[in-house]
């Protein structure tokens, strides 16, 4: 049966402003009587070997150590690339820092702020030593024959594509409150996945996973950065353990820059190849990523992703592809907004544009010409793109932009002089594999009590679920309670990840209240003495042709029942993002004029927050492409804060017109692919595109991220000293 509501018929629910005017309850908001506040002692350099000496605490505070914390396990890492994962060393050990900033030992105290001081006052002397770090993770996968694409090809350009490291950077920092139970702990933090967290830390911690909750209440932004735990997690529970004390963890923004996951990093290099109607015939790539002193969770996804995703939305019969993912001193380096979804595009849409400037194409002709027309698609990596409409795309991109104008307006002002640019950028978001769970259940009330995996990092998602639920069940939407992100809720789930919200978890909604549906019927069918395939749901209860019972009547039968739902494919989301430039002549300040975004995820849900990720993400992407970049020097973070490490602000953000086309997803019963992770991904290729084109006419090749006037001005002053322009 087909329940599911077609997009735009939805009840409109809202309390998004909730947030804004204060009312959220984030972990900093929680606490308890007896709680103590712990801060971190961390490595003042790494690689080290670590001596501390506690000194005079003040009183009130205390310091532990490995010696008094017991943390027999580690944190796994999940092996996408294939093969034996590298594998992280214990969370805490005694003695050893591979990274300044690495937590070393805890301070547990009455305020945060004794925590902090004294955390501030415990010596810690680093010898220089050797630490080893994880071994590297490497990969290679190929698909027709490249050499032979090689040998009769007409054209081959090539291009290498970096980008810098980033600080997430979400609004609220880490944080975590952990409270010993009688049979283990309760912890509350803001985590995207807290079942995952519940069985990581368990296993860290050598304790059932069933005697831990883990509770993640409002989290102020995400991307990645709070998909799984690091060191801190793990040790704030072992010292709430070894303690018996609620302990909670509130990490400053300085802090979040030296330690929690930093982005990105990666590099690609490689070379497409064409024939003589430019077609693409080959595609070799070679891709690095960085990984930090220990592994997240997802650390080697991005790595997975950029690998699995080329050639993106190109059809391209020869594929030679190989990466390595690497170690260093630095912080660990997580999934973010993206996670080598961005690194495939900007590298691939780059080549592209270039073997459009060396023919002399049209760059949206040359994609228009190359684009993958017939689905699903079978690839390298056991990548399956499962439906999409890429001409609609670019056909939508041309209309919206006015591409035609768009481009005799450049040529216009180019003509006056000016260094005016447009790129355009296409890409494709996997939207994640494998299965997510939901629970329905009545409350004793009357009151439909919801659950899913999927969770809300302030992007909407509970209201996406309240809304959802009462359209399906033909009820208010104040009949709804939705509990997203807590493990108590429902037994197994995993979280907000890699887009899979909408495609994986929706449907493991909608399976559930289906289920809830046929129970709750057939429950009023005998009360009734009807059958139940006769009677429908409604505001009021369950009514057939001889009466109705109310939905409190039916709290009194147990109606619960959870779907795990598994994702057949993938659904893969696609779209194409356009950017219009001005370079300053004498700066090499790159101005972002305006934004064009087309955006195909499948069917939506809900049409108002499709566009607002898309918002937000391009804002991040702009960020990435212009400004941001964690500076290390000789193993120091020289960008500790946000006077050194520039965020976009709103005066940096041009209009963004935005506009859906709806393929649906075939494989799941919403029809619905990712949208969360889309204007990160186009929008940096568009704009690094649409730079290199404003400044073609003074011959700049090569311009890598970020973007800052600096740079982009080097790289002008070096090609106008350049003997080969005129
Ligand atoms: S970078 Mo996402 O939270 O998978």
């Amino acid at each position: 049966m087909d329940m599911a509501p077609k997009s735009g018929e939805r009840q409109r629910t809202d309390d998004g402003d909730r947030l804004l005017i204060g009312r959220g309850r984030f972990t900093s908001d929680i606490s308890l009587a007896g709680m103590q506040h712990v801060a971190f002692v961390r490595a003042p350099s790494g690689p080290a070997a670590i001596t501390i000496e506690a000194g005079d605490l003040p009183t009130g505070a205390k310091l532990l150590t490995a010696a008094d914390l017991s943390i027999p396990g580690r944190l796994a890492v999940n092996a996408v690339t294939g093969g034996t994962a590298p594998t992280n060393a214990p969370p805490l050990i005694d003695g050893i820092a591979a990274a300044s900033g690495q937590p070393v030992a805890l301070i547990a105290a009455t305020t945060r702020a004794l925590a902090q001081d004294a955390a501030a006052e415990v010596f810690v002397d680093a010898d220089d030593a050797g630490v080893p770090l994880p071994r590297p993770a490497t990969y290679a996968w190929s698909s027709g024959d490249f050499a032979a694409a090689e040998a009769v090809a007409v054209t081959s350009v090539t291009a290498s594509t970096r980008h810098a490291r980033l600080a997430p950077s979400p609004m609220e920092p880490r944080a975590a409150m952990a409270i010993p139970t009688p049979d283990g702990l309760h912890l509350i933090l803001p985590t995207q996945a807290p079942w995952r967290t519940r069985d990581l830390i368990a296993d860290a911690l050598g304790i059932p996973a069933a005697n831990i909750r883990v509770e993640a209440p409002d989290v102020g932004g995400a991307f990645g950065m709070k998909a799984s735990p690091l060191a801190e997690e793990v040790m704030l529970a072992a010292a709430a353990l070894a303690l018996q004390t609620p302990l909670r963890w509130v990490s400053d923004r300085s802090e979040d820059f030296l330690a929690a996951p930093q982005a990105r990093g990666g590099s690609l290099e490689g070379t497409l190849l064409l024939d003589s109607n430019g077609r693409f015939l080959g595609l070799r790539a070679r891709v690095a990523m960085p990984m930090g002193h220990m592994l997240t969770r997802s650390a080697l996804v991005p790595l997975w992703n950029a690998a699995r995703i080329l050639p993106g939305p190109y059809s391209i019969p020869a594929m030679d592809v190989a990466g390595e993912a690497t170690a260093d001193h630095f912080a660990p380096v997580g999934i973010y907004r993206g996670a080598g979804r961005p690194e495939a595009a900007l590298f691939m849409e780059r080549l592209v544009d270039c073997a459009a400037a060396k023919i002399g194409a049209d760059p949206l002709e040359l994609r228009r010409a190359n684009i993958v027309r017939h689905f699903p698609v079978r690839r390298h990596a056991d990548a399956r793109l499962d439906s999409g409409d890429y001409r609609a795309l670019l056909d939508a991109a041309a209309n919206l932009s006015v591409w035609d104008s768009l481009i005799a307006g450049r040529d216009q002002e180019r003509g006056t002089g000016k260094l005016v640019g447009v790129g355009i950028a296409m890409f494709v978001e996997p939207s994640g594999q494998g299965s997510e769970t939901a629970r329905v259940r009545l409350g004793e009330n009357g009151e439909i009590v919801v659950s899913l995996g999927s969770t809300d990092q302030g992007q909407g998602r509970a209201e996406v679920v309240r809304a959802f639920t009462a359209d399906v069940l033909k009820v208010p939407a104040a009949r709804v309670a939705v509990r997203l992100g807590d493990t108590d809720a429902q037994h197994d789930g995993l979280g907000a990840l890699a887009s899979r919200s909408t495609p994986i978890g929706m449907p493991a909604l909608l399976k559930a209240l289906e289920d809830f549906a046929n129970a709750a019927r057939t429950t009023a069918a005998r009360e009734l003495g009807e059958t139940a395939d006769a009677l429908v749901l409604g505001p009021g209860g369950v009514a057939g042709a001889t009466g109705m019972v109310y939905w409190a009547r039916l709290a009194e039968h147990n109606i619960d029942v959870t779907h795990t739902y598994e994702a057949a494919h993938e659904a893969w989301g696609s779209g194409v993002a356009v950017a219009s430039v001005e370079v300053d002549h004498d700066t090499g300040t790159v101005t972002v004029r305006s934004l064009f975004a087309v955006d195909d995820a499948g069917t939506l849900i809900d049409p108002r927050r499709a566009s607002a990720q898309v918002v937000g993400g391009s804002a991040q992407g702009l960020g990435e492409a212009l400004m941001e970049q964690l500076v290390h020097d000789d193993g120091e973070l020289l960008t500790g804060s946000f006077m050194d490490y520039a965020m976009p602000r709103a005066e940096d953000m041009p209009p963004i017109i935005h506009h859906s086309i709806e393929t649906p997803a075939p494989d799941n019963p919403i029809g619905g692919k990712g949208i969360g992770e889309a204007g990160c991904i186009g929008v940096p290729a568009a704009i690094l595109n649409a730079v290199h084109d404003a400044l073609a006419p003074l011959g700049v090749t090569d311009l890598t991220f970020p973007l800052t006037p600096s740079r982009v001005w080097d790289a002008m002053s070096a090609a106008r000293r350049s003997p080969d322009v005129s």
